[in-house]
């Protein structure tokens, strides 16, 4: 039971989250097993490995490396959409469905904007709908051979959003979407206005952004063996975990300031600790999604998280995340 004085609940575009962490699509979210460990776990929410129509295995091993970061610790994956199949998991959502009432995300990520469609397509008809909260559409991952990042492509990316915004799928259920890490201020004003027309108070379907996907095209070093730690692409990885900790914080703070009050922002990215989460919220974030962490420590890490956060909030006196909520301050000039 979680203490009730500090209340960590929150509400995901509509979705009701009795805890404000929850896992990332990605790590330890593939297998039934896994998805039932975060079921069972303090995680507000299942979120699903992205999924294409047909199961993929995935690029070749080795694909996911760890660096320490000072007292952190770094990420870099070539995993390659890994994933067992978009019916797996909507088959899976209605086995998870008898044990458990947590709201189920399913992440896709179609190798092009028509395998997204038909995946949506597939899930209009399934019988799992009514069970699905929402659908987070990623159009950030760096690692497919041959596919460049749609997230980059600006023109690409309003084409893709604009389309799948206006699936039928979505006249009743979320729409989510799985940003990259932008880096430049352009970027996030052109993203911005591209979005808030399709927001729900718009009449839209877009409920809410991940801010962000891993970093693309890091690269861990192998000194003794003089190669790269992974083999797929040249070595080349998406860099999460606390390399995307700072990237986060400006991502979610930059588009909570442009983006329509009605979509919300999920703050992703080095989430280790009730620190790491508060400062994401403190920026803006509805709630925080835990992918590194999740995968080094189990799915245990979402309690530990969540208690950290209440005892931080404890002593600073505030009792639900509105208090505190995107209140972040600008340092005075000296
Ligand atoms: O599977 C992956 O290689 C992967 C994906 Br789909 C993603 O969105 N982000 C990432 O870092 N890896």
């Amino acid at each position: 039971m979680q203490p009730m004085d500090v209340d960590i609940s929150c509400k995901l575009a509509g979705i009701p989250l009795s805890c404000c962490l929850l896992n990332a699509s990605g790590p330890r979210s593939k297998s039934f097993e896994q998805l039932a460990a975060v079921a069972g776990s303090w995680s507000g929410a299942v979120v699903s490995k992205s999924a294409t129509l047909n199961e993929r295995l995935g690029n070749d091993l080795p694909r996911y490396t760890e660096v320490p970061l000072g007292d952190r610790t770094a990420s870099v994956n070539s995993e390659g959409l890994p994933n067992h199949s978009l019916s797996f998991y909507t088959e899976a959502l209605v086995r998870l469905r008898e044990v458990s009432p947590k709201p189920f995300i399913l992440s896709i990520s179609g190798l092009s904007l028509d395998e997204n469609l038909q995946m949506l397509d597939y899930l209009e008809q399934s019988s799992a709908r009514a069970h699905l909260s929402a659908v987070e559409v990623n159009v950030a991952c760096p690692n497919v051979p041959g596919k460049p990042l749609v997230g980059y492509d600006l023109p690409q990316l309003a084409e893709v959003v604009r389309r799948i915004s206006e699936h039928r799928l979505f006249r009743d259920r979320v729409l989510g979407l799985k940003l990259p890490p932008y880096l430049d201020a352009p970027f996030f004003d052109q993203v911005a206005n591209m979005l808030n027309p399709l927001a729900r108070a718009k009449g839209g379907s877009l409920g809410y952004v991940v801010c962000c996907n891993t970093l693309g095209s890091a690269l861990a070093v192998d000194v003794d063996s003089e190669a790269t730690v992974l083999h797929p692409k040249g070595g080349f990885g998406g860099a999460g975990g606390a390399l995307v900790r700072l990237l986060a914080l400006g991502n979610v703070r930059h588009f909570r300031q442009r983006l329509d009050a009605s979509i919300a922002v999920v703050g992703c990215g080095g989430v280790a600790s009730g620190e790491d989460a508060f400062a994401l919220i403190l920026c803006g974030a509805t709630c925080v999604q835990v992918a590194t962490q999740h995968h080094i420590e189990g799915s245990r890490c979402f309690q530990r998280i969540a208690a950290e956060l209440q005892q931080l909030m404890r002593r600073k006196g505030y009792l639900s995340l509105a208090d505190f909520r995107g209140k972040l301050r600008v340092a005075a000039k000296l």
